[in-house]
Protein backbone atom coordinates (compact mmCIF):
# COMPACT_ATOMS: atom_id res chain seq x y z
CA UNK A 1 0.00 0.00 0.00
CA UNK A 2 2.57 2.76 1.09
CA UNK A 3 4.62 1.59 -1.79
CA UNK A 4 2.02 1.83 -4.26
CA UNK A 5 0.83 5.25 -2.84
CA UNK A 6 4.46 6.27 -3.59
CA UNK A 7 4.53 4.75 -6.70
CA UNK A 8 1.09 7.07 -7.63
CA UNK A 9 2.29 10.25 -5.95
CA UNK A 10 5.77 9.96 -7.74
CA UNK A 11 3.69 9.00 -10.90
CA UNK A 12 1.63 12.51 -10.38
CA UNK A 13 4.38 14.83 -9.25
CA UNK A 14 6.46 14.14 -12.08
CA UNK A 15 4.15 14.25 -14.67
CA UNK A 16 3.24 17.92 -12.94
CA UNK A 17 6.81 18.65 -12.91
CA UNK A 18 8.04 17.22 -16.26
CA UNK A 19 4.43 19.19 -18.33
CA UNK A 20 6.12 22.03 -15.82
CA UNK A 21 9.09 21.51 -17.00
CA UNK A 22 8.68 21.18 -21.38
CA UNK A 23 5.96 24.07 -20.71
CA UNK A 24 8.95 26.27 -19.51
CA UNK A 25 11.13 25.80 -22.27
CA UNK A 26 8.26 25.66 -24.91
CA UNK A 27 7.49 29.38 -23.77
CA UNK A 28 10.76 30.42 -23.31
CA UNK A 29 11.66 29.23 -27.36
CA UNK A 30 8.69 30.82 -28.09
CA UNK A 31 9.28 33.95 -26.35
CA UNK A 32 13.20 34.07 -27.30
CA UNK A 33 14.09 35.98 -30.21
CA UNK A 34 15.87 32.70 -30.50
CA UNK A 35 12.53 31.79 -32.01
CA UNK A 36 13.34 34.27 -34.96
CA UNK A 37 16.89 33.96 -35.68
CA UNK A 38 18.08 30.39 -35.69
CA UNK A 39 21.74 29.57 -35.47
CA UNK A 40 21.53 28.58 -38.92
CA UNK A 41 20.12 31.76 -40.16
CA UNK A 42 22.13 33.80 -38.28
CA UNK A 43 25.39 32.10 -40.05
CA UNK A 44 23.78 32.43 -43.41
CA UNK A 45 23.47 36.77 -42.28
CA UNK A 46 26.78 37.24 -41.13
CA UNK A 47 28.75 34.54 -43.73
CA UNK A 48 32.13 36.03 -42.80
CA UNK A 49 31.94 37.39 -39.41
CA UNK A 50 34.58 34.98 -38.33
CA UNK A 51 36.98 34.93 -41.74
CA UNK A 52 40.51 36.11 -40.90
CA UNK A 53 40.85 39.12 -42.65
CA UNK A 54 38.21 40.41 -39.89
CA UNK A 55 39.50 41.88 -36.10
CA UNK A 56 36.40 40.91 -34.78
CA UNK A 57 36.96 37.06 -36.12
CA UNK A 58 35.31 34.98 -33.06
CA UNK A 59 34.29 38.20 -30.95
CA UNK A 60 30.47 37.93 -32.13
CA UNK A 61 29.02 35.08 -31.11
CA UNK A 62 25.44 33.39 -31.49
CA UNK A 63 24.60 32.95 -28.10
CA UNK A 64 26.00 36.23 -26.92
CA UNK A 65 23.47 38.06 -29.69
CA UNK A 66 20.27 36.06 -28.00
CA UNK A 67 21.87 36.55 -24.36
CA UNK A 68 21.77 40.06 -24.76
CA UNK A 69 18.23 40.52 -26.34
CA UNK A 70 16.84 38.41 -22.55
CA UNK A 71 17.79 41.81 -21.20
CA UNK A 72 15.47 43.60 -24.20
CA UNK A 73 11.79 42.26 -23.42
CA UNK A 74 10.07 44.27 -26.35
CA UNK A 75 12.97 43.54 -28.76
CA UNK A 76 11.43 41.50 -32.08
CA UNK A 77 8.70 40.93 -29.92
CA UNK A 78 6.35 43.05 -30.35
CA UNK A 79 3.46 43.20 -33.10
CA UNK A 80 2.79 40.90 -35.77
CA UNK A 81 4.99 37.88 -36.83
CA UNK A 82 6.55 40.37 -39.94
CA UNK A 83 6.74 43.19 -37.61
CA UNK A 84 8.95 41.56 -36.05
CA UNK A 85 11.16 39.91 -38.42
CA UNK A 86 11.67 43.44 -39.88
CA UNK A 87 12.86 45.03 -36.79
CA UNK A 88 15.45 42.07 -36.34
CA UNK A 89 16.38 42.49 -40.22
CA UNK A 90 16.64 46.14 -39.87
CA UNK A 91 18.46 45.45 -36.41
CA UNK A 92 20.98 42.89 -37.96
CA UNK A 93 21.58 45.43 -40.95
CA UNK A 94 22.42 48.44 -38.91
CA UNK A 95 24.83 47.12 -37.02
CA UNK A 96 26.24 45.33 -40.03
CA UNK A 97 27.13 48.65 -41.51
CA UNK A 98 28.60 49.80 -38.92
CA UNK A 99 31.23 46.50 -38.64
CA UNK A 100 31.47 46.44 -42.41
CA UNK A 101 33.86 44.63 -43.99
CA UNK A 102 32.33 44.45 -47.29
CA UNK A 103 34.04 46.18 -50.43
CA UNK A 104 32.40 46.29 -53.86
CA UNK A 105 33.93 42.95 -55.06
CA UNK A 106 33.90 41.14 -52.05
CA UNK A 107 32.60 37.08 -52.17
CA UNK A 108 29.69 36.60 -51.51
CA UNK A 109 28.83 40.33 -52.42
CA UNK A 110 29.74 43.59 -50.07
CA UNK A 111 26.39 42.72 -47.61
CA UNK A 112 27.42 38.78 -46.28
CA UNK A 113 30.57 41.00 -44.55
CA UNK A 114 28.54 42.19 -41.46
CA UNK A 115 30.05 42.27 -37.99
CA UNK A 116 33.78 42.17 -39.53
CA UNK A 117 35.09 45.18 -37.21
CA UNK A 118 34.59 45.58 -32.90
CA UNK A 119 36.11 48.81 -32.89
CA UNK A 120 36.76 52.06 -35.02
CA UNK A 121 40.50 51.65 -36.85
CA UNK A 122 41.86 55.30 -36.58
CA UNK A 123 39.61 57.71 -34.98
CA UNK A 124 39.83 61.25 -35.85
CA UNK A 125 39.26 62.39 -32.09
CA UNK A 126 38.61 60.87 -28.67
CA UNK A 127 34.77 61.86 -28.90
CA UNK A 128 34.78 63.52 -25.95
CA UNK A 129 32.17 66.04 -25.83
CA UNK A 130 33.84 68.43 -22.97
CA UNK A 131 30.35 70.96 -22.57
CA UNK A 132 28.39 67.59 -21.89
CA UNK A 133 28.97 68.01 -17.57
CA UNK A 134 26.57 65.29 -16.82
CA UNK A 135 28.84 62.38 -18.71
CA UNK A 136 32.46 64.05 -17.95
CA UNK A 137 34.84 61.91 -19.93
CA UNK A 138 37.72 60.09 -17.90
CA UNK A 139 41.28 61.71 -19.00
CA UNK A 140 43.15 59.67 -21.48
CA UNK A 141 40.05 57.40 -22.45
CA UNK A 142 38.59 57.21 -26.11
CA UNK A 143 34.95 57.24 -26.61
CA UNK A 144 35.10 55.79 -30.38
CA UNK A 145 33.08 53.69 -32.24
CA UNK A 146 33.14 50.12 -30.31
CA UNK A 147 30.76 47.26 -30.56
CA UNK A 148 28.11 46.24 -33.16
CA UNK A 149 26.51 49.34 -33.23
CA UNK A 150 29.74 51.48 -32.72
CA UNK A 151 29.21 53.14 -29.66
CA UNK A 152 30.14 56.80 -29.45
CA UNK A 153 31.08 59.23 -27.61
CA UNK A 154 30.87 59.88 -23.43
CA UNK A 155 27.06 61.09 -23.35
CA UNK A 156 25.97 57.28 -24.88
CA UNK A 157 29.25 55.23 -22.87
CA UNK A 158 28.46 57.05 -19.36
CA UNK A 159 24.45 56.47 -19.83
CA UNK A 160 24.54 53.10 -21.49
CA UNK A 161 27.02 51.77 -19.09
CA UNK A 162 24.63 53.49 -16.46
CA UNK A 163 21.46 51.38 -17.92
CA UNK A 164 24.04 47.95 -18.24
CA UNK A 165 25.83 47.72 -15.32
CA UNK A 166 29.61 48.86 -16.25
CA UNK A 167 31.76 52.16 -15.82
CA UNK A 168 31.14 53.39 -19.64
CA UNK A 169 33.26 56.62 -18.74
CA UNK A 170 36.10 54.91 -16.99
CA UNK A 171 36.06 51.94 -18.98
CA UNK A 172 34.71 52.28 -22.37
CA UNK A 173 36.92 49.58 -23.93
CA UNK A 174 34.77 46.64 -21.72
CA UNK A 175 32.73 47.21 -24.81
CA UNK A 176 35.08 45.78 -27.67
CA UNK A 177 36.17 43.01 -24.92
CA UNK A 178 33.45 41.58 -23.50
CA UNK A 179 30.69 40.31 -26.53
CA UNK A 180 27.88 40.23 -24.33
CA UNK A 181 27.87 43.74 -23.28
CA UNK A 182 28.98 44.80 -26.92
CA UNK A 183 25.39 43.30 -27.68
CA UNK A 184 23.76 44.95 -25.02
CA UNK A 185 25.02 48.37 -25.98
CA UNK A 186 23.77 47.73 -29.30
CA UNK A 187 20.36 47.01 -28.06
CA UNK A 188 20.45 49.63 -25.18
CA UNK A 189 20.88 52.15 -28.43
CA UNK A 190 18.31 50.49 -30.58
CA UNK A 191 15.52 50.24 -27.08
CA UNK A 192 16.11 53.88 -26.22
CA UNK A 193 14.75 56.80 -26.99
CA UNK A 194 17.03 59.75 -26.36
CA UNK A 195 14.56 63.32 -26.94
CA UNK A 196 14.27 64.46 -29.42
CA UNK A 197 14.84 61.32 -31.30
CA UNK A 198 12.69 58.42 -31.13
CA UNK A 199 13.73 54.58 -30.26
CA UNK A 200 14.66 52.65 -33.30
CA UNK A 201 12.53 50.65 -31.97
CA UNK A 202 9.42 52.21 -32.07
CA UNK A 203 9.94 53.11 -35.32
CA UNK A 204 10.28 49.67 -36.84
CA UNK A 205 6.95 48.55 -34.79
CA UNK A 206 4.65 51.56 -35.62
CA UNK A 207 4.79 53.34 -32.11
CA UNK A 208 6.46 56.74 -33.62
CA UNK A 209 4.13 59.65 -33.90
CA UNK A 210 5.95 62.58 -35.60
CA UNK A 211 5.84 65.82 -34.08
CA UNK A 212 5.31 69.39 -36.11
CA UNK A 213 9.00 69.23 -36.43
CA UNK A 214 9.48 65.79 -37.94
CA UNK A 215 6.63 66.21 -40.67
CA UNK A 216 8.51 69.72 -41.60
CA UNK A 217 11.59 67.41 -41.79
CA UNK A 218 9.92 64.57 -43.65
CA UNK A 219 11.10 62.17 -40.74
CA UNK A 220 8.78 59.36 -41.80
CA UNK A 221 8.48 55.99 -40.23
CA UNK A 222 10.46 53.55 -41.92
CA UNK A 223 14.03 52.70 -41.80
CA UNK A 224 15.36 55.75 -43.68
CA UNK A 225 14.17 57.31 -40.16
CA UNK A 226 16.55 54.42 -38.29
CA UNK A 227 19.34 55.60 -40.20
CA UNK A 228 18.79 59.43 -39.31
CA UNK A 229 18.74 58.60 -36.04
CA UNK A 230 21.98 56.35 -35.82
CA UNK A 231 24.01 59.04 -38.16
CA UNK A 232 21.81 61.51 -39.67
CA UNK A 233 23.63 64.27 -39.16
CA UNK A 234 26.35 62.96 -41.25
CA UNK A 235 24.31 61.04 -43.67
CA UNK A 236 20.74 62.15 -44.14
CA UNK A 237 19.71 65.29 -46.38
CA UNK A 238 21.87 63.78 -49.43
CA UNK A 239 21.32 62.19 -52.39
CA UNK A 240 22.51 59.34 -53.24
CA UNK A 241 24.86 58.48 -50.23
CA UNK A 242 27.31 55.40 -50.40
CA UNK A 243 27.12 55.29 -46.55
CA UNK A 244 22.93 55.02 -46.78
CA UNK A 245 23.06 52.92 -49.70
CA UNK A 246 25.85 50.24 -47.74
CA UNK A 247 23.05 50.56 -44.87
CA UNK A 248 19.61 49.92 -47.57
CA UNK A 249 21.70 47.16 -49.40
CA UNK A 250 22.15 45.41 -46.03
CA UNK A 251 18.80 45.70 -45.02
CA UNK A 252 17.44 44.49 -48.26
CA UNK A 253 19.67 41.22 -48.36
CA UNK A 254 18.06 40.27 -44.86
CA UNK A 255 14.75 41.30 -45.09
CA UNK A 256 14.81 38.52 -48.27
CA UNK A 257 16.39 35.67 -46.03
CA UNK A 258 13.71 36.68 -43.46
CA UNK A 259 11.14 36.21 -45.78
CA UNK A 260 9.66 40.06 -45.32
CA UNK A 261 9.33 43.03 -47.35
CA UNK A 262 11.51 46.23 -46.07
CA UNK A 263 8.68 48.13 -46.12
CA UNK A 264 9.07 51.66 -47.57
CA UNK A 265 10.49 55.17 -47.18
CA UNK A 266 13.93 52.97 -46.96
CA UNK A 267 16.14 56.18 -47.65
CA UNK A 268 16.75 59.52 -45.83
CA UNK A 269 18.35 62.04 -48.48
CA UNK A 270 14.83 64.09 -48.31
CA UNK A 271 15.05 64.19 -44.37
CA UNK A 272 16.39 66.49 -42.63
CA UNK A 273 18.68 65.16 -39.17
CA UNK A 274 17.61 65.71 -35.60
C1 LIG B 1 10.89 66.95 -48.02
O1 LIG B 1 10.72 66.15 -49.18
C2 LIG B 1 10.37 66.91 -50.34
C3 LIG B 1 10.06 65.94 -51.47
O2 LIG B 1 10.98 64.92 -51.57
C4 LIG B 1 11.52 67.87 -50.66
O3 LIG B 1 11.20 68.65 -51.80
C5 LIG B 1 11.76 68.79 -49.46
O4 LIG B 1 12.89 69.61 -49.71
C6 LIG B 1 12.01 67.97 -48.21
N1 LIG B 1 12.08 68.84 -47.04
C7 LIG B 1 13.18 68.90 -46.26
C8 LIG B 1 13.06 69.79 -45.06
O5 LIG B 1 14.20 68.28 -46.49
C1 LIG C 1 12.16 31.74 -45.62
O1 LIG C 1 11.64 30.95 -46.66
C2 LIG C 1 12.45 29.84 -47.01
C3 LIG C 1 11.87 29.20 -48.24
O2 LIG C 1 10.49 29.03 -48.13
C4 LIG C 1 12.57 28.90 -45.81
O3 LIG C 1 13.41 27.82 -46.13
C5 LIG C 1 13.15 29.67 -44.63
O4 LIG C 1 13.18 28.86 -43.48
C6 LIG C 1 12.34 30.94 -44.35
N1 LIG C 1 13.06 31.71 -43.35
C7 LIG C 1 12.47 32.33 -42.32
C8 LIG C 1 13.37 33.04 -41.36
O5 LIG C 1 11.27 32.32 -42.14
C1 LIG D 1 41.93 41.90 -22.58
C2 LIG D 1 41.61 42.61 -23.85
O1 LIG D 1 41.12 42.01 -24.80
N1 LIG D 1 41.88 43.89 -23.87
C3 LIG D 1 41.58 44.72 -25.01
C4 LIG D 1 40.37 45.58 -24.74
O2 LIG D 1 40.13 46.48 -25.81
C5 LIG D 1 41.20 47.35 -26.10
C6 LIG D 1 40.79 48.28 -27.23
O3 LIG D 1 39.49 48.76 -27.10
C7 LIG D 1 42.41 46.56 -26.48
O4 LIG D 1 43.50 47.45 -26.69
C8 LIG D 1 42.77 45.59 -25.34
O5 LIG D 1 43.82 44.78 -25.76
Amino acid sequence: MASSAHTFLSFVFYTIFLSFGSYKAEARRFNDISSLVSKGLFDSIFLHKDNNACPAKGFYTYNSFIQASRCFPQFGRTGSSITRKREVAAFLAQISHETTGGWATAPDGPFAWGLCFKEEVSPQSNYCDSSNTQWPCSPGKSYKGRGPIQLSWNYNYGPAGKALGFDGLNNPDIVSNNSLIAFKTALWFWMTEQNPKPSCHNVMIGKYKPTAADVIANRTAGYGLVTNIINGGLECGIPNDGRVNDRIGYFQRYATLFNVSTGSNLDCEDQKSF
